[in-house]
């Protein structure tokens, strides 16, 4: 069994599948904390978690004018600044339930809570191309920088990635290979000893158990870059669609849900106020500004309070502009309406573009249900 060797897992997670192991935290804690304790962060996993000596740990890059280096972890850890950012990983296939309830999609039956948000600490890939040669002249012919995963199929094959190579090796894009998460070793699930932290790009990047970097003209051949990880028409299906007519989503769209109160739970009329709570994230860097609430299915609408640390008294200092990484949890107390006897609690974020969600979820169904950000409703 090649999943003989997977780590424990916390029981609260609700698992999707447990080979490969995937999971999400229940959406009523996921808000609890502005920094998702690693035990609960979502896990996302194609393929049997790879047990790692960190002894032996090699991570090869190749495409530079040197050749291909190989590098232990000690030399990673020692050679390069560590930087810490907080940033959230979001999986493309948060919230593929409700698509699912539209029209069948193929993939893991995700609710709200395939997000999460961490510290992470490591060199910046930035630092580490720059030290081993790249310059203009790679920059002149290479456009990609590709990633290859330690975690390996049946047939041999490994998880792999690309992201553009601006983004790599832009003093802005913040893209680390970590060694650290929320102050500690990766764990197991989430990478360990390294892995590619790619804030603001969809979680399929983020490469855990990186075992290679490869600077190239070219995309991730992989299946995961190549066949998978687009986004389609509503009307395109199985027969018709040709993967290579779409890109590979990178950035992510504007993103809010509400993770309390739960679907089907009576609120008191007594307190004549509702108590909502959320998160909202953007990809690209794009800081949320706003998030909108309504209880009455969208004709009337609240301005959420923000909050962008676990201390109310002392919130993050703001982004730079354009790295605004981290999630927002929101909160708010909306009166309840007189005689209301149902409430069709709504929300829906802005990020510093003015990109908005759409309101339903027909218009962006897909077949694979990824980019599923419609507002989010909540009935009580
Ligand atoms: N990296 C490797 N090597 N293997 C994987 O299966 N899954 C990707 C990405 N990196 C994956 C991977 C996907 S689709 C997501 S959403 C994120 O890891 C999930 O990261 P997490 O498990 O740390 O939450
Ligand atoms: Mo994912």
């Amino acid at each position: 069994d090649p999943y003989s060797a997977e780590p424990t897992r916390h029981p609260a997670l609700q698992i999707n599948s447990l080979k490969p192991f995937n999971a999400e935290p229940p959406a009523s804690i996921l808000s609890d904390n502005y920094i998702t304790p690693s035990v609960i962060f979502f896990k996302r996993n194609h393929l049997p978690v790879p047990r790692v000596d960190s002894e032996a740990y090699r991570l090869d890059i190749e495409g530079l004018p040197g050749g291909v280096v190989s590098l232990s972890l000690s030399e990673l850890k020692s050679r390069f600044p560590k930087h810490t950012i907080t940033a959230t990983l979001q999986c493309a296939g948060n919230r593929r339930s409700e698509m699912n309830e539209v029209k069948q999609v193929k993939g893991l039956n995700w609710g709200i809570a395939a997000i999460s948000n961490a510290t992470w600490s490591g060199a910046r890939l930035r630092d580490v191309l720059l030290f081993y040669g790249f310059g203009p002249e790679v920059a002149a012919k290479a456009k990609h920088v590709q990633f290859e995963g330690l975690d390996r199929d049946v047939t041999g094959t490994a998880y792999g990635a690309s992201i553009p190579l601006n983004n790599a090796v832009s003093e802005e894009g913040d893209v680390l290979l970590a060694y650290e998460m929320n102050g500690e070793d990766l764990p197991p699930d989430h990478g360990y000893p390294v892995r590619v932290v790619v804030p603001g790009v969809v979680g399929a990047r983020n490469v855990k158990w990186l075992g290679k970097i490869v600077v190239s003209d070219e995309e991730s051949k992989s299946h995961w870059q190549q066949n998978d990880y687009k986004g389609f028409s509503p009307g395109t299906d199985w027969d018709t669609v040709d993967f290579k007519s779409a890109p590979a989503i990178q950035e992510l769209p504007i993103q809010s849900a509400i993770t309390h109160p739960a679907e089907g739970t009576s609120v008191d009329r007594s307190d004549r106020e509702v108590t909502v709570k959320g998160y909202a994230w953007s990809g690209g860097g794009r800081e949320v500004v706003r998030v909108d609430i309504s209880v009455d299915g969208g004709k009337t609408w609240h301005v959420a309070k923000l909050r962008t640390s676990d201390q109310e008294q002392h919130p993050a200092p703001p982004p730079p502009p354009g790295r605004a990484w981290a999630w927002k949890l929101w909160e708010i107390d909306v009166p309840i309406p007189h005689r209301a006897q149902e409430l069709e609690i709504v929300c829906k974020a802005v990020d510093s573009s003015y990109n908005m969600q759409p309101d339903t979820v027909a218009p962006i169904w897909n077949l694979r249900g990824v980019l599923s950000n419609a507002w989010h409703r909540v009935k009580v």
